[in-house]
């Protein structure tokens, strides 16, 4: 069989959003309809009764907020593009939760933190500058496409990071932590770039 033959099978066609705006793909993507899953270990069952999001380190107040109490605060709608280091992208994905910037704003966040730190089931952390962290588009999310989070993906709580590669967008978030000097997460350890940009194809160190 002649090499041109057997590639024309796989060849997909051109999804009409990617068509109709060629750069939105970040370079290296492929888009994909389903949601993979993708993470280390396995998924934890939380109770919300008594699971806490604890907010710490380079604030005035430290926080210990309830599931109920995330719930019951002001909450954000962001529509994004999700990039994975592993080259799939899903379009479109319906976040809601709260803005990283109001939980910053509630712990009275000092004026010498520079990097927020996420704190996940089984010791998983990733961070970001603050900057990315407190932006209008970054939230900790309860809520994906109209139904809450479902455990593989994050429940109870995720971070929602959308311009950058999706393993920053941390599940099951037990803490959030201001930072004054930057501290390497699990796969930022383990290879990956820590900047992440998908528009510069960030991938790995
Ligand atoms: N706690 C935790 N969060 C994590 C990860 C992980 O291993 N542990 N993996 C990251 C990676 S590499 C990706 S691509 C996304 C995948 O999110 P999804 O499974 O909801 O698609 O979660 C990120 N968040
Ligand atoms: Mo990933």
């Amino acid at each position: 069989m002649p090499y041109d033959a057997g590639m024309k099978a796989f060849r997909r066609p051109l999804d009409p959003r990617v068509a109709a705006d060629p750069g939105r793909l970040p370079p290296g993507q492929v888009l994909t309809e389903k949601w993979p899953v993708l993470h280390y270990g396995s998924v934890p069952h939380y109770d919300v009764g008594s699971w806490r999001l604890r907010v710490h380190g380079a604030v005035e107040r430290e926080l210990s907020l309830s599931y109920q109490e995330i719930l019951d605060s002001p909450s954000r709608e962001v529509v994004c593009d999700i990039h994975c280091v592993t080259t799939w992208s899903r379009f479109d994905n319906h976040f809601v939760g709260l803005p990283l910037a109001d939980l910053a704003e509630m712990a009275g966040v000092l004026p010498s933190a520079r990097f927020v730190e996420f704190h996940c089931h089984a010791g998983f952390t990733t961070s970001v500058p603050l900057g990315y962290a407190t932006a209008q588009d970054a939230l900790v999310a309860y809520q994906h496409d109209g139904v809450p989070l479902a455990p593989e993906h994050g429940y109870p709580l995720r971070a929602v990071l959308p311009r950058k590669y999706f393993w920053k967008s941390a599940k099951w978030l037990e803490g959030v932590e201001f930072l004054e000097s930057d501290r390497l997460g699990f796969w930022e350890r383990n290879g990956y770039n820590n900047s992440a940009d998908p528009w510069r194809e960030e991938r790995y160190w």
